[in-house]
């Protein structure tokens, strides 16, 4: 009889297309669903169009305009426009500015148990609420994806998370992740998923179980999941789905490659510090400072309950003086939701600040934070800088935690409010889907006509890979430097996304904002990271921009997931220290070179040294590739491959 499997493993295996299930090698997996935003979709429908395909091969494929929404000039107009005319033709399904968060939007209307979503956004896990096993990658990777090509990935460890007993009021599954994030740090996740399992899910509704999802993406995890319940099929049959549910968990007596135990029982408010989501303390030991500004939404937190929680929290009180408060809801649903239940009138009333469904202040598109303000936000990410203040004090939280600091002024333990208001779930959410426009049927493709304003410009594209690489050392940069850091957003950049010459003037902006003139100057060079470089956010941009501006290969003592194979697919090479010790070498302006980089790579050699400095000293590098990641390169990025590829089979 077959071994009895883990959650992760029933539906890995059921989509394994390609390579044999075991930790660490490489997998190929049947994707049946994508997900796009648009300030990586952009780039991925382009990528998509040159692969010259007629429509998406996928089951399910969407576009949400959420995070570049702003329109402060004509860019993000033009990028929508683009987006709802592409769609239309190639089969995606396309959800206008307004209509939500994608991910919010996503386990609404389009999560289903089991199945294999992969999505150009980092947080694309969330939809692990509802028992679908979903993955955050590049846009590249869902372009091929749509093509009906396999997502590559190496067979992820597989860590059991068993929760016992039950949260006390005020007390939220956000702290179950910032729980996660004290204990394993923002690294902890790397090439792990992570299955909740055990009596404590079962309080958990499928939005909270989204957050602790949702988060999973903060411990650099590739995905984490949950099983699907009667928890689920409630969830779905308020949203008027219950034919999309079906029951999915894990086998009994199945096994994880590690386990892990939290008590719901006893955690307590949690609250990240400024600078890093894994700066985790008690909201008790840190309470009492002032407070400027309080945010409460993004993918993480902005679910109904949520909101209504909130909105009881603030009946009858005005949020202080001091405090600017806005507020996000997660998607029209839950906007509307909460409008037909009245209780919209306690935020208005309060004095918070309502704002559209999107993304907004959590990518720095407007709420940028004044000087030296203390800012308290329900969102998931606080690197420096990404609120669009450079010197920001961003702190982040459950929206319990946040309501109570708004009405205080200041950082307060939400237990001090008195009595929880425990929301009911609604008995059926407002369900309309005129926001999301379907595409046109296949027959009548031709209809749409694509637009593309002047702020779309053409992808480009690496030559091969050369046999040496030969530069200097353009930057070098510590542990644990986010996407964030190398290609930031904002207000200013964001609306860039589409125009990759433009956009790569803002390479390490906030770090270096000399880097983009010195490497141009420079004709290209390394990049020498810390730890984990590349945490965070999936946007290929931190790939692609340093490509154009010549970078050859990034040398680091370890990657992020998502960035690494997103170098991977761009041709830039991401090489590993064979003894961290060296990285102390490699300061900025060192000359160095890499030879014999092809016959390496053909030979799948396991190593290769960097000649550095005048004496031309080794430095001894990891070679770490498929033999799939090494034709990757050589062929110089994933869609050089894939067409020639394809040249090869016409
Ligand atoms: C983010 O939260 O950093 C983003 C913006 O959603 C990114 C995607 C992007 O940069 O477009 C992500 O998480 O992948
Ligand atoms: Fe949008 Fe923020 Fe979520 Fe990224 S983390 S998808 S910017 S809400």
């Amino acid at each position: 009889m077959a071994s009895p499997m883990n959650l992760a493993q029933k539906i890995i295996s059921s989509h394994l297309a390609d390579g044999k299930m075991e930790q660490g090698q490489e997998i190929g997996l049947k994707v049946d669903r994508v997900l796009m935003q648009d300030a990586t979709g952009t780039m991925a429908c382009l990528q998509f169009e040159a692969m010259g395909i007629p429509r998406v091969k996928v089951e399910h494929a969407a576009i949400y305009v959420d995070h570049n929404i702003l329109q402060t000039g004509f860019e993000n107009g033009d990028d929508h426009r683009f987006l709802q005319t592409f769609a239309a033709k190639y089969g995606i399904h396309y959800s206008k500015p307004g209509n939500g968060i994608c991910h919010q939007v996503n386990l609404e209307r389009f999560s289903i148990p089991s199945k294999l979503l992969i999505g150009s956004d980092s947080h694309t896990p969330t939809a692990g609420g509802a028992g679908m096993m979903a993955i955050g990658v590049g846009g590249l990777d869902v372009a091929v994806a749509m093509a009906g090509a396999p997502f590559y990935t190496k067979m992820p460890k597989i860590v059991g998370v068993k929760l016992t007993g039950k949260l006390k009021p005020w007390v939220t599954a956000k702290d179950v992740i910032l729980e996660m994030l004290r204990r394993l740090t923002v690294k902890g996740g790397v090439g792990k998923i992570f299955e909740y399992y055990g009596e404590g899910i079962k309080s958990l509704g499928v939005p909270q179980r989204g957050t602790i999802c949702n988060m999973g993406a903060e411990l650099g995890a590739t995905t984490s999941l949950f099983e699907s319940d009667e928890v689920t099929l409630d969830y779905m049959t308020r949203q008027g789905r219950s034919s999309d549910y079906s029951r999915t968990a894990a086998d009994p007596g199945c096994s994880y490659d590690e386990n892990m135990e939290i008590s719901l029982d006893d955690l307590e408010p949690l609250i990240a510090l400024p600078g890093s989501p894994d700066a985790i303390h008690k909201v008790r030991d840190v309470q009492g400072a002032d407070v400027h500004q309080v945010l409460i939404g993004s993918c993480t937190n902005s679910s109904y309950v949520e909101m209504m929680t909130v909105a009881h929290v603030l009946k009858g009180k005005k949020i202080h003086p001091d405090v600017t408060m806005a507020i996000n809801p997660g998607s029209k649903q839950v906007l509307e939701t909460v409008a037909r239940d009245g209780s919209i009138y306690h935020i208005i009333a309060s004095g918070a600040r309502l704002l559209e469904s999107g993304c907004q202040g959590c990518i720095g598109m407007g709420s940028a934070p004044g000087t030296d303000w203390v800012s308290i936000r329900s969102f998931n990410r606080n690197w420096p800088g990404r609120s669009g203040t450079k010197d920001d004090k961003v702190y982040l939280t459950s929206p319990e935690v946040c309501v109570a600091c708004a009405v205080t002024g200041k950082i307060t333990d939400p237990r001090d409010l008195g009595e929880y208001p425990n929301i009911p779930w609604p008995d059926k959410f407002v369900v309309d889907d005129s926001g999301i426009v379907p595409p046109l049927p296949a027959g009548e493709a031709e209809k749409s006509v694509i637009s593309r304003g002047p702020n779309i410009r053409p992808l480009p594209l690496r030559q091969p890979m050369e046999p040496v690489l030969q530069g200097e050392v353009l930057i070098r940069v510590g542990d644990n430097i986010s996407t964030d850091a190398i290609m930031p957003a904002g207000a200013k950049i964001l609306p860039l996304r589409s125009n990759v010459p433009a956009i790569s003037e803002y390479v390490f902006y906030w770090l270096d904002p000399d880097f983009a003139k010195r490497a141009k100057e420079k004709h290209g060079g390394f990049i020498i990271g810390g730890e984990n470089y590349g945490q965070g956010s999936s946007r290929e941009h931190a790939a692609l921009a340093p490509m154009y501006l010549g970078v050859k290969a990034v040398i680091a003592k370890s990657f992020a997931r998502i960035h690494r194979a997103n170098l991977i697919n761009f041709g830039i090479l991401p090489l590993e220290f064979q003894s961290p010790l060296d990285f102390e070498v490699l300061e900025q302006g060192t000359p160095l070179a890499i030879d014999n980089v092809i016959s390496v790579l053909k030979d799948g050699g396991k190593s290769i040294d960097a000649l550095s400095g005048k004496d031309k000293a080794k430095i001894g590098l990891k070679v770490d590739f498929t033999s799939r990641q090494r034709d990757v390169i050589l062929a110089g990025g994933l869609l050089n491959y894939i067409r020639s590829a394809q040249q090869k089979r016409s």
